[in-house]
């Protein structure tokens, strides 16, 4: 395919300097080469801007716009990246891919097909039969200790048997795979890749394998099974950012049961053709799934009790929802609404919004640490992509409602361009990484606090030096702490390049220091880390 892209790119230089569509300078792409940069835009643009173009984290890039702005300047500003947050692409597309990429964003945006039932049943295959499956656990692995890495430009994720450090299995996925979620009993993994392709592993099985598949949708992020008592493992859902639209599955055969589109009206009235499904949960205290919608601002919360007389609870909240987390009660779940500056909170026992909370820029929390602060009783935290603060919102209504739903504290973080702050409750560490930052030194460390002595100030550690990897041209970006079942250690992937080497870095959290490294040239990219007791118990 991409021996294809370069074959059409070549073909295509004449075209594209002479670019002219139907009225002289409008600018145009047509055949391979348009196929080509659709692609692209697909691949790594429209996550950010959204397949139509209207603008999310990213800005607008609908004709109206880009024209104004015109080709050089359109081909600086992708080569370069932007201060507003844009990153860089002169080190992933060659020029001529730059310039082909400017002039196709100066081109109404093309519509994607949709991906209803027939085409999801058409994907769907049940690898392992439910009653072929293990009737019980056939190896002596400790699964609560097992922590599902994604493998981010290899397709795959690594398990990792937590207590041996070893690589337990690896095993193949979807496209540039996003999430790992746990189901309730601990036996499942259900995994997403950018490409909806959804994979469920059976951690039973002597080697856990994919028992079964299925394509939810074109392009998606989030996963997420069923918690509350009696429907443990029942369903699954996946969310997808195109088409915009949900679907509920059996739990253990992947079975599509229930697509629902989130094709509506914003918050503010106006109708959006694509509102993308961002961050999914699953309530423990109802039979609820919040499902969070990026583009119109708006959380519902599915009652899975009655799937064909679906009932859905719609609450209003802000722009752009992302990613989020419980508080510590598992009663209010706070989610960010990062392009906003706002995190909201969603009281999902009497159904309701809790409270919108101003931030500082773009909020960004994975999902979040909760801790008991020595000042403000139970608060949960989340880190900024366009701030360097830790930003801590008091949880507890109850008993410390001075503090409920306020920014309590900002605690000063090394670096903007993070994305994950974590904790334990059997630790008294606040970790945030920085991997977006620009400058290699802040990329590749973390800051880490001792929580219950906050003002002592933060300790910042170069995790990526520890780990002894030979040089390399690509930073070698620290990302996402994960505890291990005990909490007594830390893991932190270290993010490079493609074809350079990456590592899992392990500390012991006591003492700050490295306990262990994990270093294997199958571990591509490894970014998320999916500890299966604390992600099946939403411990952090
Ligand atoms: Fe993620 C969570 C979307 C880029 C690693 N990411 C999420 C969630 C969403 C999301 C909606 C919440 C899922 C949930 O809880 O159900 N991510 C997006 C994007 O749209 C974005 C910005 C751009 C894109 O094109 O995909 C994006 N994400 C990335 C990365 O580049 C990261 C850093 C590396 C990678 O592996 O792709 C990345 N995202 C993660 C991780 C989580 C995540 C590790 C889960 C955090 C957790 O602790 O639960």
């Amino acid at each position: 395919m991409w021996k294809g892209l370069k074959n059409a790119l070549l073909l295509s230089v004449m075209p594209m300097a002479m670019a002219t569509g139907a009225f002289a300078n409008e600018p145009a792409l047509t055949g391979a080469t348009k196929d080509a940069a659709a692609k692209i835009f697909f691949e790594r643009c429209a996550g950010c801007h959204g397949v139509l173009r209207k603008g999310a984290t990213g800005k607008n890039l609908e004709p109206a716009n880009t024209t104004k702005l015109g080709q050089n300047r359109l081909e600086k500003i992708i080569a370069n990246g932007t201060e507003g947050g844009m990153v860089n692409f002169d080190d992933i597309l060659t020029k001529d891919e730059i310039k082909m990429m400017a002039t196709y964003i100066q081109m109404p945006p093309d519509s994607p097909p949709e991906w209803g039932m027939t085409a999801m049943k058409g994907s769907w295959k049940v690898v392992v039969p439910v009653d072929q499956r293990p009737t019980k656990k056939m190896n002596n692995v400790n699964l609560d200790n097992v922590f599902s890495v994604t493998l981010r430009d290899s397709g795959e994720v690594a398990l990792i048997d937590g207590d041996t450090k070893k690589i337990w299995n690896i095993v193949k996925t979807g496209y540039a795979v996003h999430i790992s979620r746990i189901s309730y009993s601990g036996r499942y993994v259900y995994v997403i890749g950018r490409d909806g392709k959804l994979d469920l592993i059976d951690l039973w099985m002597e080697k856990p394998q994919v028992v079964a598949t299925i394509k939810t949708g074109l392009d998606a992020r989030s996963v997420e099974t069923s918690k509350f008592k009696g429907y443990e493992d029942k369903y699954a859902i996946a969310g997808s950012y195109w088409p915009p639209q949900y679907v509920i599955m059996d739990g253990l055969t992947l079975e599509p049961l229930k697509i629902v589109s989130t094709r509506s009206n914003t918050i503010e009235g106006e109708y959006h053709p694509e509102p993308r499904v961002a961050s999914i949960v699953a309530s423990q205290i109802k039979p609820e799934f919040v499902v969070n919608v990026k583009e119109t601002g708006l959380i519902k919360l599915v009652d899975y009790t009655d799937i064909k007389n679906l009932k859905e609870t719609t609450i209003e909240s802000a722009k752009f929802l992302h990613d989020g987390g419980w508080d510590s009660s598992k009663r209010y779940f706070l989610v960010a609404a990062n392009a906003s500056n706002k995190v909201a909170v969603v009281d999902t026992k009497e159904g309701k919004l809790a409270a919108l909370v101003d931030t500082k820029a773009k909020p960004h929390p994975g999902r979040g640490a909760n801790f008991v602060h020595p000042k403000f009783g139970p608060v949960w935290a989340t880190s900024h992509l366009g701030a360097d603060v830790i930003t801590l919102i008091g949880t507890d209504p109850e008993k410390h409602p001075e503090s409920a739903w306020k920014v309590v504290q900002e605690l000063q973080n090394h670096g903007s361009g993070s994305l994950f702050v974590k904790t334990h409750p059997a630790s008294h560490n606040l970790w945030a990484d920085a991997p977006l930052m620009p400058d290699r030194e802040a990329a590749e460390s973390v800051t880490v606090y001792d929580i219950n002595n906050l003002d002592k100030g933060p300790e910042v550690i170069n995790v990526a030096k520890m780990a002894g990897l030979p040089e390399s041209k690509a930073i070698k970006r620290t990302v996402h702490a994960e505890y291990n079942e005990t909490g007594d250690e830390v893991w932190f992937s270290l993010w490079a390049g493609k074809t350079e080497p990456s590592a899992i870095v392990i500390l012991d959290d006591k003492t700050r220091k490295m306990k262990a490294v994990i270093k294997d040239p199958k571990l591509i990219t490894p970014t998320g880390k999916f500890n299966v007791k604390n992600t099946q118990h939403d411990i952090y």
